[in-house]
């Protein structure tokens, strides 16, 4: 995986210096005239290391630094701010807007790299780290935590703009019968399996997690309710066609049940989640493989 250097200075001949170099230590490169230049393409790419020089226009460094560490709540970017060298009073406010290091300019190449090699290992770890906070570790999605926060995150703003919202709960039908008859590792790939499936399927902006068990949700934001409905049957189609073949070369199928809530705008993450739990458990008793709105 390639590492995005992000290096924002008002000074053309340092940008130049800078990216000449990290490049030719085989580093991608993005430069920016100013602060807001740099924040813009911070936005819009996944930058890993953040080189930036403290007095620029229209946005500092400082306060580049402070709106970065706003947002990167998981520490995903490493942030180093030049400073020249006598400033010890600009190095404390600099730590204390969210800069992780510091380069003293004129800048040292090797300890240019030096920093940057360090930063690498940094961000890196916190990453790994976010990865298992946030994932479930059988089937990749998102594990329930960090569904969750999502799902409020996400429901809150298109509550605020008035943008529509559905959820899908799936509940996987007389899975323990697959365990029972195949074994729980079989019963496992098929956990895998379907999880593929609901991935394959996410509209965009919506999001999947596994809310435990042979439970999953998604969340269908933006379109009306029938595309949110027609997404949900997508899923419980290719689900029935789905042939999974366990590790001794049996094939065996499966169906689920999906329960569904449009949000009305009013109500809250945990209704939505009730009300969609009351259309599975009417999916389940009206014969399952069927999706209840
Ligand atoms: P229904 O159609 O009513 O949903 O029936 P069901 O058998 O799917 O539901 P039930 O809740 O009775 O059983 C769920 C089973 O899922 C029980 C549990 O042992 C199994 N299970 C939960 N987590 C895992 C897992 O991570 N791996 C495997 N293999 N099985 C799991
Ligand atoms: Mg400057
Ligand atoms: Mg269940
Ligand atoms: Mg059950
Ligand atoms: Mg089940």
């Amino acid at each position: 995986m390639e590492t995005n250097v992000l290096i924002a200075d008002d000074s053309a001949v340092v940008r130049k210096i800078l990216k000449d170099h990290l490049e030719a230590s085989g580093y991608h490169v993005l430069v920016a005239r100013d602060g807001q230049e740099a924040l813009d393409l911070y936005h819009r790419n996944d930058i890993h290391i953040l080189i930036t020089d403290l007095e620029m226009p229209r946005m500092d460094g400082l306060e580049l630094c402070w709106l970065i560490r706003a947002e990167d709540d998981q520490h995903r970017t490493f942030c180093i701010l030049m400073t020249a060298d006598d400033d010890i009073q600009r190095r404390i406010e600099a730590f204390d807007a969210g800069a992780d290091e510091f380069l003293t300019k004129p800048i040292d190449m090797p300890m240019l790299r030096a920093r940057v090699r360090a930063g690498e290992r940094i961000t890196r770890t916190h990453r790994v780290m976010a990865e298992m906070l946030n994932t479930d570790y059988l089937t990749g999605v998102l594990n329930r935590r960090r569904f969750m926060e999502r799902l409020e995150q996400d429901y809150r703003l298109a509550r605020d703009d008035g943008s529509p919202f559905s959820i899908a709960l799936f509940d996987i039908d007389h899975f323990k019968a697959i365990n029972d008859t195949h074994g729980h590792s079989n019963g496992d790939l098929a956990l895998k399996r379907f999880a593929e499936t609901c991935a394959a399927h996410v509209p965009p902006g919506g999001f999947v997690g596994r809310m435990g068990g042979e439970e999953f949700c998604m969340v269908l934001p933006a379109g009306d309710v029938e595309s949110a409905i027609a997404k949900a049957e997508e899923v419980r189609l290719a689900t029935s066609n789905l042939m999974v073949t366990t590790a001794e070369g049996v094939p065996f199928s499966f169906t689920v049940s999906i329960g569904m809530c449009p949000a009305q705008g009013t109500e809250s993450v945990a209704d939505l989640l009730a009300r969609a739990d009351e259309s599975l458990y009417f999916a389940k008793n009206s014969g399952r493989n069927r999706t209840v709105v």
